[in-house]
């Protein structure tokens, strides 16, 4: 199996901490986002949407980090993704939650229109609207994230067990990192992601992350404290 990745991106992080954490045999092709690889013709015959990450497993080419996850943790036969139907059904509802209304606002809105050039508004009184409603936004999905889904003493999203869902969701929260969101008015998630946080391989898996983190660190951004 090859993965396309690249090892600061939010959806190639929570493929690269499972495959470290289940011992998962694949080998790591790096693209580089930064120049404008997955523009180019020779990637974009991989996967026509120009993006990583992208499966390769021996022809079958997968995209969506979602979707390689659940490939990967049923490859694997990995207790991550549940066979009983209603907790597989509460994982894949996590994972959707995650990627869609929450992400949105905050990934799209808040964080991506501040450090990412491709996602910037045309003029910066549109890119100031965009944050300051991806901010407030955002701070909904937080309280929903904190209280319902890591609230009743959860310790992970889908309860007291990992899920590849706590793996998913562990990519697009650390991404406020880079604008400096803190997680300190969220106990619960804060929490969470101490946990995450811990686990073996999250260090060398993230080191690329914290210094790209550093790279921006000396600069203002919109966060949602
Ligand atoms: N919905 C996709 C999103 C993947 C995505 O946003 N990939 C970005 C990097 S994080 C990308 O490949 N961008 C290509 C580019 O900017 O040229 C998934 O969940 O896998």
């Amino acid at each position: 199996m090859k993965l396309y990745i690249h090892r600061v991106a939010v959806f190639s992080r929570p493929l690269t901490l499972f495959i470290a954490e289940n011992n998962v045999d694949a080998e790591i092709v790096d693209v580089d986002v930064f120049a404008g690889e997955c523009q180019q013709d020779a990637f974009a015959k991989l996967n026509r949407s120009k993006q990583i990450p992208v499966l390769d497993d021996d022809g079958f080419i997968l995209t969506e980090c979602s979707a390689i996850l659940k490939y990967l943790a049923d490859k694997v036969d990995s207790p991550t993704y549940p066979k009983d139907l209603k907790k597989r059904a509460r994982v894949n509802e996590a994972m959707d939650w995650v990627n869609t209304g929450f992400y949105r606002e905050y990934g799209y809105h808040l964080v991506y229109p501040q450090i990412l050039p491709n996602h910037k508004r045309q003029t910066d009184e549109a890119n100031r609207l965009t944050v300051e409603s991806g901010r407030d936004n955002a701070k909904a999905w937080f309280e929903i994230l904190d209280s319902h889904w890591l609230g009743a003493g959860n310790r992970y999203l889908c309860g007291n067990d990992v899920t590849i869902a706590d793996y998913f969701a562990s990519g697009p929260i650390t991404a406020g990192e880079l604008i400096g969101v803190r997680f300190d008015d969220f106990p619960n998630l804060a929490r969470w992601v101490e946990t995450m946080k811990s686990l073996p391989s999250w260090e060398p898996v993230h080191a690329p992350f914290n210094e790209f983190k550093a790279m921006l660190s000396d600069q203002t951004f919109v966060t949602l404290n």
